[in-house]
């Protein structure tokens, strides 16, 4: 007998992974709650849900990050269960900590393994301990000199890394000797003021590597397989901007070799629920970098290739379910690629750009999937990230991703706020990601695509039937150009 799943789940998120969450409850026959800020009384999370919490004020501080309130809400609701999305709490050991005390499921990793995986460092020894290829590198340093000493031996260039960071924060490339010792100094200065912890190390830094990282899940019994990787190389300040799977650079041996890397450093860490661990992959070698203890924004693709439905089996292995599936049942079946649209002005350094959503259609058809707190009249609010829709493609290999990704972009109409939609469009013109020649430099190796971008921006939507049918003002020019001629 399998047991049963919960009642009723709390989504403490908002926009597009809130209502992705409440679909797989609502799949499942769980009932929803969700939690709003005053920026979110008219948002579709929380007209989707069952009912609807409001926790306080726009600033996420005032709401998405007050963990009482979010319990008082689950207490409240009756929840027996909450579901944390990404960003906001979702790595706080306390949440998980604060669920427990409380009686209430977390739809998520234990705080044990989110206390070792948040220490940055722990992580890295935890990793290589398991047999997890590792970058040279150091412990914490507390010595400039020793420092000086271990950076010689690793050799020129090294990266300092906070142990409190993650995700790029406060890192620094050194490539001269000298200018060493005052790059610790302050990067130990900005990493207490920004962690609350001066502790940063040294690694040898990897040039223009690929970011590839390796989704794994684990049950309640001990069981962790993991789904394969993720290609997230495009980024720009350690924004992902467009993620595919399967990375056109991994073989079958090296996603073998690498799955079974993030299930040694899963398994020794305790881990249960969904995570991601990162890997950079260069010179068909890898070396982890850390984990990221919750579901990411990229987890369709995965989904898509595997077939799985990620957040339904994040629910079921949260109520105590074994995993349905083992490591050699899991297969990979085409490829996809994400896009996200975001609320920014890429020809203006890509600045937020929260407006009005005044037209929406978004695509559809074949192998199309978009998941987006956001529709037609919806206001994309300022207090949040710029995340207005995920563009999600599959096809039967990466030449029909591509194709279909192009095809997608093509019938998205969204009107009132600049988006990254024609930068999408040029980045799959260009020569080198259509050839899948990608590495963490590609934006800003890639310049030309700011001004490539303009060719898409003029461009009107086949689906935007309230927009001037461009191709009858060309004919009706074209009449009264014949009429001048007579
Ligand atoms: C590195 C690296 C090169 N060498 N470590 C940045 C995010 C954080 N998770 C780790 N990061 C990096 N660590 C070594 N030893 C290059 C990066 C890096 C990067 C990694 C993944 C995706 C984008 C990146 C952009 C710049 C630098």
């Amino acid at each position: 007998m399998k047991r049963k799943l919960f009642r009723k789940v709390l989504v403490a998120n908002r926009g597009e992974i809130a209502i992705r969450v409440m679909r797989a409850c609502h799949e499942l026959g769980i009932s929803t709650v969700a939690v709003y800020s005053d920026a979110d009384r008219q948002a579709i999370h929380t007209r989707y849900a069952g009912e609807a919490i409001h926790i306080g004020g726009a600033a996420p501080a005032d709401s998405y990050l007050d963990l009482d309130r979010i319990l008082k809400a689950a207490r409240d609701s009756g929840a027996e269960a909450i579901h944390p999305g990404y960003g906001f709490l979702s790595e706080r050991p306390a949440f998980p900590e604060a669920c427990a005390a409380a009686g209430i499921a977390f739809i998520g990793p234990p705080a044990s393994a989110m206390h070792l995986l948040g220490d940055k460092l722990g992580a890295r020894e935890l990793a290589r301990r398991n047999g997890v290829p590792t970058t040279p590198g150091t412990g914490a340093i507390d010595d400039p000199a020793l420092a000086r000493r271990a950076a010689l031996e690793i050799g020129l260039p090294v990266i300092i890394k906070p142990s409190g960071g993650g995700g790029g924060i406060g890192m620094k490339v050194v490539e001269k000797e000298e200018d060493l010792v005052p790059a610790i100094e302050s990067a130990a200065n900005a990493a207490r003021s920004a962690f609350g912890d001066a502790t940063v190390y040294l690694e040898k830094y990897v040039r223009s590597p690929r970011h590839v990282e390796i989704q794994v899940i684990g049950d309640q019994h001990g069981n962790v397989v993991h789904l394969g990787e993720r290609e997230c190389s495009i980024q720009r300040r350690h924004q992902k901007i467009l993620e595919e799977s399967p990375s056109p650079a991994v073989t079958p041996e090296i996603r073998r070799r690498m799955g079974d890397a993030a299930v040694a450093a899963c398994q020794a860490a305790g881990y249960q629920n969904a995570g991601t661990v990162e890997f950079i992959f260069s010179e068909g070698e890898f070396y982890f970098l850390e984990v990221n203890a919750r579901l990411q924004v990229e987890h369709p693709v995965t989904e898509y290739v595997t077939g799985i439905d990620l957040v339904k089996e994040q629910i079921k292995v949260a109520a105590g379910q074994r995993l349905s599936f083992e490591q050699d049942e899991v297969t990979f079946s085409g490829h996809a690629i994400e896009m996200r649209i975001n609320a920014e002005n890429p020809a203006r350094n890509f600045m937020p750009n929260p407006r009005k959503i005044q037209r929406w259609v978004a695509p559809a058809g074949p192998g199309v999937r978009v998941d987006s707190g956001y529709g037609p009249g919806s206001e994309v609010p300022a207090n949040y990230d710029s995340l207005v829709a995920k563009l999600i493609v599959h096809g039967a290999d990466r030449a029909e991703a591509i194709a279909r990704a192009q095809r997608a972009l093509r019938e998205f109409v969204l009107i009132g706020p600049a988006t990254t939609i024609p930068y999408h469009r040029a980045i799959l013109a260009s020569p080198d990601f259509r050839s899948g020649r990608l590495t963490t430099n590609f934006i800003p190796e890639h310049p030309e695509l700011l001004a490539e971008m303009a060719r898409f921006e003029g461009e009107v939507s086949p689906m935007d039937y309230s927009a001037v049918d461009p191709r009858k003002v060309a004919a009706a020019v074209a009449a009264v150009a014949a009429m001048g001629q007579r």
